[in-house]
């Protein structure tokens, strides 16, 4: 098994977390995202989305998204959890994952790649093209990470982690939606106390530099 990956690309940083909290080793290909290579051969076989990251299994099936990928390692190495022990905890680590890649994830993401004019020529992922960036988006983007802010808030006054009390698949996800932000100049709001402890105690934890 290989993880074809970027360094520095946050979808891949998440696998890695993920695979950190489990102690395990999968060997790493690096793509050079920024060349384009992931859309010559043979990358484009392999994932004609042309993003990282995906996992290359021995039979040559490739899975790409990082949270397929994460569900394929939890089910091959279900301990520690992550993903959920029981149908209800993996319904609501389920619920608030998909909650803040809907909400915060992806419209964060798309006002950064909007917003840096190193995006340029390549504003949608995986493609490249003259789409123009539009400030729009970029501002609609703040506004939905603000809405998901005062949301997590009001769970984590009462949750040590986004989920219930145990770490999860939704708190690495959460993590890297905070540190789009920053890249954004858009930090923690001073408000919002519960989240800026909650995002201080998972930027202790030693996966987060894997
Ligand atoms: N939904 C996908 C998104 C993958 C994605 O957008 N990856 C970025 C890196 S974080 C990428 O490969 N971008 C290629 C590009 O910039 O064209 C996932 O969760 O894996």
């Amino acid at each position: 098994m290989k993880l074809h990956d970027f360094d520095p690309a946050p979808n891949a940083q998440r696998v890695r977390v993920f695979m950190a909290e489990k102690g395990l080793e999968i060997p790493i290909v690096e793509v050079k995202v920024r060349d384009g290579v992931m859309f010559e051969e043979p990358y484009r076989s392999m994932n004609p989305f042309a993003v990282v990251p995906f996992l290359e299994l021995d039979d040559g099936t490739c899975i790409g998204e990082s949270v397929s990928i994460c569900r394929y390692l939890e089910d091959l190495h279900p301990t520690p959890s992550l993903m959920g022990r029981d149908p209800k905890e993996r319904a609501l680590i389920d619920m608030w994952n998909r909650r803040i890649e809907l909400d915060g994830y992806l419209p964060t993401m798309h006002a950064l790649r909007n917003a840096d004019p190193a995006f340029q020529g390549r504003v949608v992922p995986g493609t490249r093209n003259d789409l123009v960036q539009f400030p729009e988006i970029v501002e609609r983007g703040k506004d939905m990470l603000l809405i998901l802010l005062e949301r997590l808030e009001a769970q984590l006054a009462d949750n040590r982690f986004i989920a219930g009390e145990a770490f999860s698949i939704a708190d690495i996800t959460g993590y890297f939606l905070i540190r789009l932000g920053v890249r954004l100049d858009f930090p923690i709001p001073d408000d919002r106390p519960n989240v800026a402890r909650w995002y201080e105690d998972v930027a202790a934890r030693p996966s987060t530099r894997a």
